[in-house]
């Protein structure tokens, strides 16, 4: 196996005998297999898109699922995974039947075997896995990967509008365009640079969908005071980022005398009005994913993982993890989808009843969270006002995702250094690095301003777009600096959307990823300004300092 898409990788250089995640070299090769396929399907839809023919609502829901499932930390089920690639075959063979194989790319036309060990047994190949080519330049190898993970992490934000209502052919798309172009042997870098900064809109585009199918559906989220401390009772703990399954299961859980806590991504889930209405809709269960195995050791109560990040299953818990959508463990109970009919949760509901839950109340702790676009920018004339008497100096957006490296500590010391009248916009899982920290307020607004997950950098987005348009000014004039954490496939589609955007010195941390190789990563410190996070003192000052 050889798999460097996200920021734990072994030695930051890659996993080769099995994954940090845990992901087997097994897993890694249906992956590698089921992306060969995807390629492959991603050429012949557009193609069919060149001939003014849509592509089927299947076959898009069929790529962006199967692109998801190959994110970090989603699905470890060799047994899924053969399911999808033989689907796959199935679409594929459909798709040349309709528009024909004579200018295909090598390998779009791949068709891979239908069992376990045969597809394990397949031969180093073209265009199978990373390392498929050893004569491939590297800075094309590096640009290649990018455009590859960032398919991912759009897909993850597809899958979740999809599901909610939110379809777009614009991002299907662009989607099947950017795969089949992965599979082209004459690309230069500048094509690939170019449509890395493509799929970066796109991907705005995508996030904008969602961000309407989220607000369509529970309104805008708003300020909420939220518990972060443990209630007597039985309770299950939702985790992942999708809506969806948490209005569902809220829904089922109605009367039954089941307390319901969000966990890791699903913590914003508290602050939307549809959502929050469900009053066993209590709170906030733990910190952020990588403690899983941690805090959920002999858990009371049921867990259910609706998106990443899965961590391998302790046997103090595993029979009480239920996984559904993308997400699979082999012998963890999986919830199937239902496309229009609700899922079944019933055994999930009884087993949490069974195990009876925690037994006492713990003394109470709460945070403000819902400080989406439409809540923060209800206040843009206070900000506005705060900004220009000196009271507000500068913005930080230090978001993205948490992990389990020690060098994380990085943004913990940043929100502690940050000076008193700054103010901290946060989004997704790195939140949990320093939003338990009393930081008190800046100008009448929590210093922590919590946006969202990492789905609704879109909301983050907006709002600085918003500020510039009110002091009519570019958004890189704005006294607001963007710090950024990575881990896996979203962090990097959403970098992308960033510099498609033009927004210029980001601050990327912990680590740089290993698939951008030195060439590569001068080019984006020329054209964009990225630069590594080094400490938060010279940070801050480096940042401060300026102004
Ligand atoms: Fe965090 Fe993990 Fe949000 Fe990422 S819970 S690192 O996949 O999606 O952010
Ligand atoms: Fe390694 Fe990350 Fe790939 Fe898992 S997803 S195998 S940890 S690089």
């Amino acid at each position: 196996m050889f798999c460097f898409q996200c920021e734990q990788t072994a030695g930051s250089k890659g996993c080769t005998k099995v994954g940090v995640c845990s992901k087997s070299p097994e897993t890694a090769k249906m992956q590698d297999v089921l992306i060969l396929q995807l390629k492959g399907i991603g050429y012949y839809c557009n193609e069919l898109v060149n001939k003014g023919e849509e592509i089927c609502r299947e076959t898009a829901d069929f790529t962006m699922e199967g692109c998801f499932a190959t994110l970090t930390n989603v699905n470890f089920d060799n047994d899924r995974f053969l399911q999808y690639i033989k689907k796959a075959n199935k679409i594929k063979k459909e798709l040349i039947e309709k528009v024909g194989n004579e200018s295909a790319p090598k390998d779009a036309d791949f068709m891979a075997p239908e069992t376990v060990e045969q597809v394990l047994a397949l031969p180093d190949m073209p265009n199978l896995g990373v390392m498929d080519d050893e004569n491939l330049d590297m800075d094309i190898r590096s640009l290649r990967e990018m455009l590859i993970y960032g398919l991912k992490g759009m897909s993850a934000y597809a899958h979740h509008a999809f599901v909610q209502g939110g379809y777009d052919k614009e991002v299907v798309n662009g989607m099947v365009r950017f795969l089949g172009e992965t599979l082209r042997k004459d690309i230069t870098v500048e094509e690939l640079l170019n449509l890395n900064m493509e799929l970066g809109k796109c991907n705005f585009k995508c996030m904008e969908v969602l961000d309407n199918a989220n607000t369509g559906n529970y309104g805008h989220p708003e300020p909420t005071e939220m518990l972060i401390t443990k209630k007597k009772g039985p309770f299950i703990v939702v985790s992942g980022h999708d809506l969806r399954d948490l209005r569902e299961l809220l829904e089922q859980t109605e009367g039954k005398g089941v307390n319901i806590y969000t966990h890791g991504e699903m913590l914003p889930g508290c602050a939307y009005p549809e959502l929050k209405k469900h009053k066993y809709l209590i709170g906030n269960f733990g910190g952020a994913w990588q403690d899983q195995q941690k805090e959920f050791d002999n858990l009371p109560g049921c867990i259910l993982m609706t998106s990443n990040c899965l961590m391998k299953p302790r046997d103090s818990y595993k029979d009480r993890l239920y996984t559904t959508s993308v997400v699979g463990w082999d012998d963890v109970k999986h919830i199937e989808y239902n496309k229009d009919q609700p899922k079944d949760f019933t055994e999930m509901i009884n087993q949490a009843l069974e195990l009876g839950g925690f037994k006492e109340d713990e003394p109470e702790k709460r945070i403000t969270v819902g400080f989406g676009r439409n809540a923060v920018l209800s206040n843009a004339g206070a900000i506005i006002e705060a900004v220009k008497a000196g009271k507000i100096r500068h913005f930080f957006l230090v978001g993205g995702c948490d992990g389990a490296r020690p060098g994380r500590n990085y943004y913990t010391e940043f929100a502690e250094q940050s000076p008193d009248d700054t103010i901290i916009l946060t989004l997704a899982c790195g939140k949990f690095r320093f939003n338990k920290l009393d930081l008190g307020t800046v100008a009448g607004f929590p210093k922590v301003l919590d946006v969202g997950q990492c789905n609704d950098a879109y909301g983050a987005i907006q709002i600085a777009l918003a500020l510039a348009n009110a002091f009519e000014c570019d958004v890189n004039e704005l006294p607001l600096s963007y710090i950024i954490s990575w881990y896996e496939q979203k962090a990097v589609v959403v970098l992308l959307t960033m510099l498609s955007l033009g927004l210029k010195n980001i601050y990327l941390g912990p680590t740089l990823p290993a698939f951008v190789t030195p060439n590569i990563l001068q080019v984006l410190v020329d054209k964009f300004g990225l630069r590594p996070v080094s400490t938060p003192e010279k940070d801050l000052e480096e940042i401060l300092g300026k102004k």
